[in-house]
């Protein structure tokens, strides 16, 4: 007899209607042969799906160009399908279940004609993990059928593991006609299914990733007493062999990847990631708060990735541990067959095609690789891989970091005071926008918790949450703000950043012990230059004073616009948030 995950797949199957079904195993053997239909007969936009790069030079990858208008996640055509709107919330798009089915449902009839429908049995989180979720994706696409070998644990130990049960995470994915007219991303909470068309894009097409992982997981966590969240978890290990946990959020393309890998700029520290854009967190029997990473590889921004600015992610991509390693949207040499992004030195003799195939040189002011160009690679790969990235329990977070990319106004650290203030902290928090999403760049919008896109619900219910989970812990972590990207009159970065944002970890780690000092300001304690390490770094005094400075009156701003994103949530933002915000308000004055 069938099993319902059977039942399901010939479900799907009668409707999308693929020439063949093809069910992974995940082995490499395979992925081998899913490269190489992806190089000999799926096409898009008329050119094939992969090509071999220069193997010497960047062993095992791939070159992958998307369809020029799917370059990045579309939250405009992204819905999360509550029972209710009430549930879903100002901060997503709603439809009724019924309606978006039927929807769904039209545009999918025959959507897989012509094409092999890959069914992918994958874990999030490891295997013996408590946490572990077994899922399953289907997906008429060879790039979204190799990147998902790489950022999960893929293969037929889930099926097993599914068995009989009739609630296994369901994923039905098809690129469609990549038309952004008939693309959406439906997501059913209750249900644990994810409907995605018209995309090959990660976080629109990659189901395991965002929309699972994020908007449906939290929607769980909120349900059964923990948190899934847009957060790097990472080591960091002081010149005494300490190891100390974090947890990160800092919104998509402002530096969760360089922060997982980062090279201490001083002498003695190191990291050891575990993740860099999921954790999944729970209260520990010891009233602690434990991270895993639910995911199985990195899929980062390769603009402004260098030996200089992260040489452990170069390394992490030149490794050739795991099978395969993609490159998506760069410039492509033509004479080395190597991929090339902004931010690498511009290669002697180069014939470069820009990330459309367009002949390119330095000269022109278009960008070569598509802002959002990424990589996708293992996390095997990565060389300084911490050896709890296995431990099913995680690891024990002492600090929290959120973050954003405020060219003015935010300070370069923070300590919130305590953990109410700490989610006030990240309530308010806001960002400018990146080439993450399709969306106007570089405008300032809310983003608390880095979570705008991918809280599965409603944003006033998710801080209470916070504040409940607050409560539940003998020893909650403590709550930090960062932001690295103040600029000058000219426009330049101030904060060296990348391989020095270690002074200001050093300086978290420290006030966690309460070794470090610090200043009482009106939106938290902020270090006094005194207090940061700056050994072996030259800045001029005044401009680290600038960074550090909190000028309160020029908040006034910045209030109001909080106000405003606050007061969509009406009854659901949790009192204690508003009795933070009348503090502030009360610090900046008339
Ligand atoms: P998602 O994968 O979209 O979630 O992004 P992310 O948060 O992992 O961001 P990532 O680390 O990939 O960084 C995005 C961009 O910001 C890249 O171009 C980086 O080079 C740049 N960046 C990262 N860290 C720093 C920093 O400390 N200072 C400066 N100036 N730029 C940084
Ligand atoms: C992000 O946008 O935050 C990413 C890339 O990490 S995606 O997988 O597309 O969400
Ligand atoms: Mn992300």
């Amino acid at each position: 007899m069938a099993t319902p995950l059977e039942k399901w797949v010939e479900q799907q199957a009668q409707l999308t209607k693929p020439d063949d079904i093809y069910w992974c195993n995940g082995s490499e053997e395979e992925a081998h042969r899913i490269i190489e239909r992806g190089i000999s007969k799926e096409k898009i936009n008329g050119a094939p799906v992969f090509s071999k790069l220069n193997q010497s030079a960047w062993p095992n990858a791939y070159y992958h160009r998307s369809h020029p208008t799917d370059v990045a996640r579309t939250e405009h055509l992204t819905y999360v399908c509550h029972a209710d709107k009430e549930t879903a919330g100002p901060n997503n798009n709603w439809m009724a279940p019924a309606e978006a089915m039927e929807k769904m449902r039209k545009l999918s009839d025959g959507c897989m004609r012509g094409r092999t429908m890959y069914v992918l049995p994958y874990m999030m989180g490891h295997p013996d993990s408590p946490y572990a979720k077994p899922c399953i994706q289907l997906t008429d696409s060879a790039y979204v059928a190799a990147s998902m070998r790489i950022m999960t644990r893929l293969g037929n130990a889930v099926i097993d593991k599914i068995g009989a049960r009739e609630n296994f995470v369901k994923g039905l994915h098809s690129i469609g006609d990549l038309n952004p007219e008939r693309r959406l991303i439906m997501h059913f909470p209750d249900e644990k299914f994810v409907w995605s068309i018209g995309s090959g894009y990660g976080g629109n097409a990659l189901l395991g990733k965002k929309c699972f992982s994020l908007r449906i997981a939290s929607w769980q966590g909120y349900q059964e007493g923990w948190l899934a969240e847009h957060m790097v978890v990472m080591g960091i290990e002081d010149p005494e062999g300490k190891v100390t946990y974090i947890a990160a959020a800092l919104p998509s393309a402002c530096g969760k990847t360089n922060l997982a890998m980062l090279q201490s700029a001083l002498p003695g520290y190191k990291i050891w990631p575990l993740g860099d854009d999921i954790a999944w967190m729970n209260v520990g029997s010891d009233g602690r708060l434990y991270a895993i990473n639910p995911e199985a590889g990195f899929f980062g921004v390769a603009p402004g990735t260098s030996m200089k600015t992260n040489p452990n992610m170069i390394r992490t991509l030149k490794n050739d541990k795991f099978f395969p390693t993609l490159f998506t949207n760069t410039a492509l040499n033509k004479i080395t067959n190597e991929p090339w992004w902004e931010g690498l030195d511009y290669p002697e003799g180069a014939d470069m095609e820009d990330w459309q195939g367009k002949t390119w040189n330095p000269s022109m002011s278009a960008k070569a690789a598509h802002p959002n160009a990424r990589f996708t690679t293992s996390i095997y790969n990565c060389p300084i891989l911490s050896k709890e990235y296995d431990n099913p329990g995680g690891v024990p977070i002492s600090a929290i970091i959120v973050g954003g990319r405020r060219a003015h106004l935010v300070p370069l650290v923070t300590e919130a005071f305590n953990w109410q203030h700490g989610v006030f902290h990240a309530a308010r928090m806001g960002s400018e926008t990146t080439a993450a999403a399709a969306h106007q760049i570089g405008v300032v919008r809310r983003d608390p918790m880095a979570m705008l896109p991918f809280c599965g619900y409603n944003m006033g219910d998710y801080f209470r949450h916070w504040l409940s989970i607050g409560k539940k812990m003998a020893n909650p972590p403590k709550i930090f703000s960062v932001n690295w990207f103040r600029t000058d009159e000219n426009g330049s970065f101030i904060w060296p950043g990348f391989g020095d944002n270690i002074r200001i970890l050093k300086w978290i780690i420290e006030r966690t012990n309460g070794k470090a000092g610090a200043k009482k300001t009106a939106i938290g304690f902020v270090p006094a230059k005194e207090d940061l390490d700056m050994t072996g770094l030259s800045m001029e005094p005044e401009k680290l004073d600038g960074i550090l400075s909190v000028n309160i009156k020029d908040w006034k701003p910045e209030l109001e616009d909080t106000k405003k994103f606050l007061q969509q949530f009406g009854e659901r933002m949790p009192a204690e948030i508003w009795q933070e915000f009348a503090a502030l308000e009360k610090e900046i004055g008339g």
